[in-house]
């Protein structure tokens, strides 16, 4: 037979499925969805790196489709964003032009995999005919009272000089472009997420996802229970109320800090303070959020006032710091060192008293050097509440409050709503019109898509205004409500408004009546598999969520959840585990990998470079092991096809082990053990191949089927060459196991002393203790010892005798 050629085989089996495709909807087979978040059509193109998911995906298809599920598997572009728009403003071509040249280009590189993509549902979030429902939303959100203006001091990326939303800022830094983002009074269309809140928490559970994702998207969304309690100012008719999630540690609240910006601040202060504390104030309004909480030390002013802590009436001093946050709880603590690292540290610096409220073993500590911050231990210094235990009287503690008189429970989110506004260009026009007399009017649902007019010059404006505010035609238009003259929203949205909601339109893509119609949605949707890089976490899957609750809720689709199941692969990096990326000059490109070694050792390269889910260097060299590898079981197969050899009890049982391992590690996501599987298990068929002087044809088919989503075009062409006409993937199940068949006759075990190996014994594998025993004396001789204790059998793994 011919030596395995990878151009041969894989141009010709290309070709083959293009004209027979091999993944049919006859509209009998159940459905499984299986998605990879779309790409974002760069300029530089693909990357090694990037082939990792979509062979991950491609393989679990194929998996699927041989378990007779008619799979979902689309793909598409999210293409609005600021990359389009910066290459259009250094080099004046519209965006539009480079985008769909990259989507041309990276389409080409992405047919390379040879997946089971159905470019039939491709979709492109640029596209009018799809970007019409990103409006589309948008307006329903709005008429749901989800959307909404406001002017507000938001995040601002100076660099890219437009808005940003609280999740793209990474460590006070601009996700995108790493600069530090500053604050911005700016009006703003922003989203209400908060209202869906405690359904996106509570509804993780629903979810089959990585623990770690959804754990950040917990703390993301920062449910906390507590108390509001109100503080009166001594000899002032005012009062400041804070949030606290310990108020059983009231009696320990010593002083009081209220953030910078709380509005009652500045009239605090008295004369001996007043420039102090606007200096301070002054100085706070300078700086992020982030370096605030990141200070090493802890900064504030006495403001000269006191309030009055309502539970014993004590009379505590009122500071400023900037340690607390004006946008989170009330903007104002109750401070208790003894049980709070931050007001610990505040006490020690600014010499305020310490009052120990919780003690671990009922006894008090001396010179405390830290804060004690559990809620276990029983109640001191507390008036009525001493004795109590901590962690009842926390929960407890809310309703007393509010018998008293003096606050009430109270849940609070870490989660904002959504700044959807961006000062930029290349995005979807925000569907409202401003008119003077109606304000702000949806633009009538019949009257989408709104298009994103041409304009001359891309550059952000910078003034908080974007470049389609310059084009009056466009501006300018009359109210769909009253019909005077109007002016048409000049802020666009951000690039996630797409990618919320793509997934949706795949299996409905020309649909132009509706989002998707609620009858394909039934069929077709959730999502069963979503596969993508772990830093959507918290942005894109929290954004996806909650459009897709939204979508339930007005009835577009009857389920809350898009995606049932998540899995997260791992980057590959380059060397030293440094991001690839042009300006690295690191990339790696497969097309030279695919000529010399072909697509399917790439694929199968990809796999083995290490567990999915880690990050995984790339090193060329190791391709060739795989290529060697493939090369290897061709000639197993194509030696033997024509043999017509007898199977045998060994290779029976290889050949049942074989399909156990093979599923078993696949249905585990253990892709990198699949493929050394493969090759531990062709080495082994090798051997026996010439023990026995052939293998039969069912273990062979047995092993081309197994291999087939990993290594396609190699298997359909062996498959063929064992009598076939018809693809491996047709009609052709996924092999099964039999337990009992893989049971050896005879094991292997260890006989140790006293915990240390003495030696190996073989054994039937359904000996019992005796026999274990008997075999592991006779195999010891006089080695054996004689004062013995215990003699134990592990059936099946070890012989241990205990000897005094
Ligand atoms: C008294 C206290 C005693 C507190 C104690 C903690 C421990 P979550 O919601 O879990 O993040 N806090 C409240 N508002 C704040 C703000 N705007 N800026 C900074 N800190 C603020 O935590 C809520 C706790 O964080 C609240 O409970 C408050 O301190 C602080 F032994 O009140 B605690
Ligand atoms: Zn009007």
């Amino acid at each position: 037979a011919a030596a395995y050629n990878h151009k041969v085989v894989e141009k010709k089996w290309r070709g083959n499925w293009e004209a027979h495709p091999i993944n049919v909807n006859d509209g009998k087979k159940p459905k499984y969805y299986c998605l990879d978040m779309f790409p974002y059509p760069s300029g530089s193109g693909l990357h090694v790196g990037h082939w990792r998911g979509y062979v991950i995906s491609d393989v679990w298809s194929r998996y699927k489709m041989m378990h007779g599920y008619y799979v979902i598997h689309p793909m598409g572009w999210d293409a609005f964003g600021l990359p389009a728009e910066n290459y259009a403003i250094k080099n004046g071509v519209h965006p539009r032009i480079s985008t769909a040249s990259n989507i041309a280009n990276i389409k080409r590189q992405i047919q390379d995999i040879s997946a089971v993509y159905d470019w039939d549902m491709e979709v492109n979030t640029t596209d009018p005919e799809f970007y019409k429902w990103t409006q589309w939303i948008f307006v329903k959100m709005f008429k749901a009272g989800l959307a909404y203006e406001k002017e507000m001091p938001i995040n601002w990326c100076p660099s890219c000089k437009t808005g940003l939303a609280n999740e793209e800022v990474v460590n006070g830094c601009c996700e995108r472009c790493h600069s530090v983002v500053t604050k911005k009074d700016l009006k703003q269309w922003m989203l209400k997420i908060t209202a869906y809140a405690d359904r996106l928490l509570d509804d993780l559970d629903k979810l089959d996802w990585p623990e770690k994702v959804k754990k950040m998207q917990g703390d993301w969304i920062g449910r906390s229970y507590g108390a509001e309690v109100d503080f009166k100012v001594d000899g002032k008719d005012e009062s400041i109320t804070v949030y606290t999630t310990r108020p059983d540690t009231l009696h320990g609240a010593t002083f009081m800090v209220l953030a910078p910006e709380h509005k009652l601040a500045k009239s605090l202060a008295t004369d001996e303070t007043r420039k102090d504390v606007e200096d301070y104030i002054f100085k706070a309004s300078t700086r992020s959020n982030i370096d605030r909480m990141q200070d090493k030390e802890k900064t504030g002013v006495f403001t000269g006032s006191y309030a009055i802590n309502p539970l014993n009436g004590k009379k505590v001093p009122i500071w400023l710091s900037d340690y607390v946050l004006a946008d989170y709880g009330t903007g104002a603590i109750m401070c208790v060192p003894a049980h709070d690292d931050r007001d610990f540290e505040f006490a020690k610096k600014f010499n305020l008293p310490i009052i120990q409220v919780i003690a671990k073993d009922g006894k008090e500590i001396e010179n405390m050097t830290e804060a004690y911050t559990e809620a276990a231990g029983t109640m001191i210094n507390s008036g009525d509440w001493n004795g109590m235990e901590s962690s009842v009287l926390k929960k407890e503690a809310p309703e007393m409050i509010e018998k008293m008189g003096f606050g009430k429970k109270k849940v609070n989110y870490k989660l904002r709503d959504w700044v959807f506004s961006r000062q930029r260009y290349w995005g979807e026009p925000i569907p409202i019109i401003h008119c003077p007399d109606c304000g702000c009017v949806p633009v009538p649902e019949d009257q989408l898509p709104v298009l994103l007019p041409e304009v001359e010059k891309y550059e952000p404006t910078g003034t908080g205004e974007s470049p389609l505010a310059a084009i009056d035609e466009w501006v300018n238009t009359t109210c769909p409500c009253c019909g005077k003259p109007a002016k048409r929203e000049t802020n666009t949205m951000p690039q996630w408004a797409g990618s919320s909601w793509y997934f949706l339109r795949y299996v409905d893509n020309k649909n132009k009546d509706e989002l998707v119609s609620r009858e394909k949605a039934d069929k077709y949707l959730p999502v069963d598999m979503y596969i993508g890089g772990v830093e959507h976490a918290v942005l894109h899957l929290l954004y996806s969520r909650f459009y897709t609750k939204f979508l339930h809720d007005i009835g577009v689709v009857d389920f809350d959840e898009p995606f049932t199941k998540l899995f997260n692969q791992g980057m590959i990096t380059g060397k030293n585990g440094i991001k690839m990326s042009k300006s690295m000059g690191n990339v790696v490109s497969p097309d030279d990998l695919i000529e010399d070694y072909g697509c399917d050792a790439l694929r199968m390269y990809e796999l083995f470079v290490g567990p999915p889910e880690m990050d995984a260097e790339w090193d060329d060299r190791g391709i060739d092991g795989v290529r060697r590898f493939l090369g290897r079981f061709w000639n197993l197969v194509t030696e033997n096809a024509d043999k017509n050899f007898a199977e045998t009890a060994e290779t029976v049982k290889i050949r049942h082990k074989l399909v156990y391992d093979i599923t078993t590690r696949l249905e585990n996501f253990n892709l990198n053990t699949v493929v050394s599987g493969f090759m531990e298990y062709t080495n082994k068929l090798i051997d026996l191949s010439k023990k026995q002087g052939g293998i039969d044809k069912t273990t062979l088919e047995t092993a081309v089927t197994l291999l087939a989503p990993f290594a396609p075009h190699l298997a359909e062409e062996l498959w063929e060459q064992l009598g076939h006409n018809t693809s491996v993937f047709v009609g052709n199940p996924w092999p099964s196991y039999d337990e009992e068949a893989m049971k050896e006759d005879e094991i292997e075990i260890a006989v140790q002393i006293n915990g240390k190996v003495k030696g190996k014994i073989t054994i039937p594998a359904d000996a019992d203790k005796d026999a274990a025993i008997a075999a592991a004396k006779a195999a010891l001789e006089d080695k054996y010892p004689e004062n013995i204790v215990k003699e134990i059998y592990v059936p099946g793994r070890i012989v241990n005798i205990v000897a005094k």
